[in-house]
């Protein structure tokens, strides 16, 4: 009777252990499962805050040991690190945001190290125009980098580049580090090449079909989690419209500024269907870019971030960088002695918000 209990425990344990969930990569590495599992976990619990480009620069500050915008004001790291790869395609040594891409590397070892969570962008040149990832005058792009396209060829060397990069992100054991890749964001909008004016609804999901099968199979990266990050949408309809496949993507995710008037009513839907779908599929949600103008609303991150995200379990909100000495874009993360910085250490504070020591 007693091994019979036993033997029906085990069966139980083998059950529980065959359910949770895991990302769409079959072969996804031990850390890479481990990071999925954790990150729905706490999903529920709180909700991580995340910055662009956090420690290579602030507004008047750039690349100095140590410092962070963030940590500078609440005492704290982000538990999100956003990274961007654009320019690593021209074999440059420095991003499109003059960060070198060796120092990204260590960044985000270094950040890995000590429990943080990292992701990736990639603002990468148009293949078949040589312009800009902005550069919207061909709608033949994304057909062109498919297999049979004149630039396929040229597609796969970024892609080449982009393993090798992925490739020689490693802990200190050797193991491969985790990485939230989300490529081809905003596509619901056609200000990118790859959006959606752009090329048509099969061509977008065969490019991502196209380079997640060329990542995964042909240069077996088995540690990247695929985020589909939309821009502001008002439909799950809408929002699906693009979307690839449960079996290419890990994380569900949206991309919206404050502008708008209705801004905090659209990142509700935004929230709503997002998270919705996500439950629904068991996959993670996130807002993987977000930004107000905090200057003018010091405020913003209490009144406006944090109790319109309150009742969703969205697993993360990334801010984004803080450009240094830009004259076209405002800082999105908060400073020292900025209006808004007392408003950040209560949205800090706030029990919703998970920040690099919760989540250790
Ligand atoms: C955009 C802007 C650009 C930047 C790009 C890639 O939103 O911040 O200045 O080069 O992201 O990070």
């Amino acid at each position: 009777m007693k091994n019979l209990l036993i033997a029906l425990l085990i069966c139980i344990g083998i059950a529980a252990q065959a359910a949770k969930p895991v990302p769409s990569d079959p072969k996804a590495t031990a850390e890479t499962i481990k990071l999925y599992q954790k990150m729905l976990k706490l999903q529920s619990k709180g909700m991580m805050f995340g910055h662009q480009d956090d420690l290579p620069y602030g507004t008047t500050w750039y690349d100095v040991e140590g410092r962070s915008d963030v940590r500078e004001v609440c005492g704290d790291y982000p538990a999100i690190f956003g990274w961007e790869l654009g320019h690593l395609e021209l074999d440059h040594a420095y991003s499109i945001d003059s960060v070198k891409f060796s120092k990204i590397s260590a960044w985000i070892k270094q950040m890995d190290q000590q429990g943080a969570i990292n992701t990736i962008s990639w603002h990468f040149h148009n293949p078949l125009t040589g312009g800009t990832a902005w550069d919207t005058s061909s709608k033949k792009t994304v057909a062109a980098m498919l297999p049979g396209g004149e630039k396929n060829k040229l597609y796969n060397q970024y892609l080449d580049k982009l393993a090798t990069f992925m490739l020689g992100l490693k802990d200190n054991k050797g193991n491969y580090i985790p990485i939230l890749f989300r490529p081809f964001h905003e596509h619901t909008g056609s200000w990118f090449w790859w959006g959606k004016d752009l090329c048509t609804v099969a061509e977008y999901k065969a490019l991502w079909r196209y380079t997640v099968t060329y990542l995964r199979d042909t240069k077996n990266i088995h540690h990247l989690l695929y985020t589909y990050s939309t821009g502001s949408i008002s439909t799950p309809e809408e929002y699906l419209e693009r979307y690839p496949g449960d079996d290419l993507i890990d994380i569900l995710a949206f991309d919206s500024y404050d502008g708008a008037k209705d801004f905090t009513t659209s990142l509700a839907n935004n929230c709503k269907i997002v998270s919705k779908l996500g439950a629904e599929k068991g996959k993670i949600s996130a807002v993987s870019e977000v930004g107000g103008h905090i200057a003018k609303n010091p405020q913003w991150w209490t009144n406006v971030l944090l109790e319109t995200l309150r009742p969703y379990n969205m697993s993360y909100a990334l801010v984004w960088r803080n450009a240094y000495k830009s004259t076209k874009e405002i800082a999105y993360a908060p400073e020292k002695g900025a209006v808004s910085a007392e408003d950040f250490v209560k949205f800090y504070n706030d029990p919703k918000t998970l920040f690099l020591k919760d989540i250790k």
